[in-house]
């Protein structure tokens, strides 16, 4: 016996991943509905490689009543009006956005990292999914983080396109074919020319010089890990289409060796670490896509502050850090809350 699942924005490049994602590990699904705006109403949706495919449904006309779990991927502003109705008729949302992640009576869930949280789901039968960059990190951290306590990050993110959704992606496509023909480099959905070349500013800036994205590494790192745990984040737009790297030093309480950190970090749950020290010996974006590990290469003393590690983190920003995430929450809930015989 399975769940009767709903995935909203079905049609958007997280939306299509957690389709992939559900098929791929054979999530226990008696019913499945896939919904969206007007916009993709009508549209034909791929179960994964499954050969089933599914009618996008208007979700301003879907009835959740008798639903399970809604796996949201439509932004904030479509989330504000139907998470609450969803929840309310007993649908539990694992949505995506970030309007429900840093609120109290919400969890905030990575499962590697912070599984039991995710019992405080009842206060508004929401569940929020954390920002990419978060994801990936969080993952790399916690193994540290109980073997040595992490004190303060210092990150500095390399974020791909996909991360901007499809008109994203199209842009660098265009515009690296228009620059090879000899035409215009126009900005529309990015703030300056995206295809050979990188941008440091990630969502909106705030008074203090930062931006939301950076902000959001800060709040959600310290809401999953530790509230302790001191971050300064700086968020940069790559022409890379689907992959967010991160470079990430870390100052830890207590002495651990390179050596150590990487003994620990290979045996820690959800991570790959490929860390040969000779060319060749790491992982980039291009290499993680379609994968589900948070890759972890060039772990390495830091000598620079006490008890310094430094190391390269790579995911695929559309499953660990979207979709993936998303489908380990309903599993979690699943196991934890709302079994099925
Ligand atoms: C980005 N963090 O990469 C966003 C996506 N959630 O733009």
């Amino acid at each position: 016996m399975g769940y009767r699942v709903v995935v909203a924005g079905a049609t958007g490049n997280v939306g299509r991943e957690m389709l992939n994602i559900l098929a791929e590990r054979e999530f226990p699904i008696d019913e499945l509905a896939v919904v969206a705006s007007s916009r993709s109403t009508g549209d034909i949706v791929d179960f994964g490689e499954t050969g089933k495919q599914f009618k996008v449904q208007n979700i301003e006309h879907f009835d959740p009543t008798g639903w399970d779990m809604a796996l949201f991927a439509i932004g904030s502003d479509a989330t504000k009006v139907h998470a609450p109705r969803f929840a309310a008729a007993g649908c539990v949302v694992i949505d995506n956005s970030s309007l429900y992640r840093m609120d109290p009576d919400v969890p905030l869930i990575v499962p590697e990292v912070n599984p039991d949280a995710i019992d405080g789901y009842k206060a508004k039968n929401i569940i929020a999914n954390p920002n990419c960059s978060t994801a990936q990190m969080v993952v790399a951290l916690k193994p540290l983080h109980d073997a040595a306590t992490v004190k303060r990050v210092v990150v500095a993110t390399y974020q791909s396109v996909s991360g901007a959704g499809k008109a994203g992606m199209d842009e660098l496509f265009e515009q690296s074919r228009n620059i090879f023909v000899g035409d215009s480099a126009e900005a529309k959905k990015f703030t300056k020319q995206i295809a050979f070349n990188v941008i440091p500013h990630i969502d909106s800036f705030l008074d203090d010089g930062s931006t939301k994205e950076e902000w959001k590494m800060v709040v959600e790192t310290k809401k999953i890990l530790d509230p302790k745990v001191k971050v300064i984040a700086t968020c940069v737009r790559v022409p890379v289409f689907v992959g967010h790297s991160e470079a990430v030093h870390v100052e830890l309480e207590n002495e651990l060796s390179a050596e150590d950190a990487q003994k620990i970090l290979r045996e820690a749950p959800g991570i790959m670490l490929v860390d040969k020290r000779e060319d060749g010996g790491y992982v980039t974006p291009v290499e993680c896509v379609g994968d589900y590990a948070t890759f972890v290469s060039r772990v390495r003393d830091d000598s620079t502050v006490e008890n310094g590690l430094a190391f390269w983190c790579v995911s695929d920003n559309l499953r660990k850090g979207a979709a993936l995430n998303a489908v380990q929450i309903a599993e979690l809930l699943g196991r934890r809350h709302l079994k099925k015989a």
